[in-house]
């Protein structure tokens, strides 16, 4: 069936599960079109000509216009907001100029922050259990803690303060989501040491029990038995 919206990307991109989890939480109709980048399928000229950033996830929404052609958008973050606003999503993002503020400020420091878990800590285990591109060095248990541990000290007490639910208040919002998916990965692969941050802890409790959580991380729990039995594998 096609729907307006299609969104390119893959289940072990984490940026990607955090559109795909919003998409399902709300119930929207899409069209997936899986692109690995790590494999080079996003190196075409026909996805370059969409989407010069050359990374997913990547949205076309046919329903919308810019420069006289359908919207092509990039940025996972960017995308949450997008979609949130133009659905009318306020849980998610909210209208009050002071929440939103807050949850843009999660967004953007995403990406210099949490982003780490994906580049430094699991995108090197997926390419070596893969047998993907070249991979940097592994870290491992007090290494991963050390570096994250700046991060964890701005989640726990800034975000989490005096045991706020979540980021931004009693409901999950995007900001939540995007942080999430970026350590979801390392707790289910047991690279996550939250022994110091209890609040942290009760707080991904929190998200791992809102909707489609399970169902959006299939292929993760899947790679993450293949990193386990430690074999390269491909076709995931
Ligand atoms: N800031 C971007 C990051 C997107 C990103 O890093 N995507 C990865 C997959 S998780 C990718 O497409 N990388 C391109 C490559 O590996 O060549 C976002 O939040 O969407």
């Amino acid at each position: 069936m096609t729907h307006p919206l299609t969104l390119y990307g893959h289940f072990l991109s984490q940026p990607t599960r955090a559109v795909l989890w919003t998409l399902a939480m709300k119930g929207t109709p899409y069209n997936f079109v899986k692109i690995n980048p790590a494999q080079n399928e996003a190196d075409t000229e026909e996805f370059y000509a969409k989407f010069p950033t050359g990374g997913v996830p990547a949205l076309h929404d046919a329903s919308a216009k810019f420069d006289g052609k359908p919207l092509h958008l990039t940025e996972s973050n960017a995308i949450l907001a997008y979609l949130s606003s133009k659905n009318g999503w306020s849980d998610l993002y909210p209208t009050d100029v002071v929440l939103r503020a807050k949850v843009d400020q999660w967004l953007h420091w995403h990406h210099a922050n949490m982003r780490i878990c994906t580049n430094r800590i699991f995108r090197p285990r997926m390419n070596i259990a893969m047998g993907w591109k070249q991979a940097n060095p592994l870290l491992e248990g007090p290494d991963i803690l050390k570096l994250l541990r700046p991060s964890f000290l701005v989640l726990q007490h800034e975000g989490l303060l005096n045991s706020r639910p979540f980021l931004v208040g009693n409901v999950p919002t995007i900001a939540d989501i995007s942080v999430y998916c970026e350590l979801d990965q390392l707790f289910y692969a047991k690279l996550l040491d939250l022994q110091d941050f209890p609040d942290i802890q009760s707080w991904m409790k929190r998200l791992q029990a809102l909707p489609h959580h399970d169902e959006v991380r299939r292929t993760l729990f899947k790679f993450i038995e293949i990193l386990n039995s430690k074999s390269p594998q491909s076709g995931i």
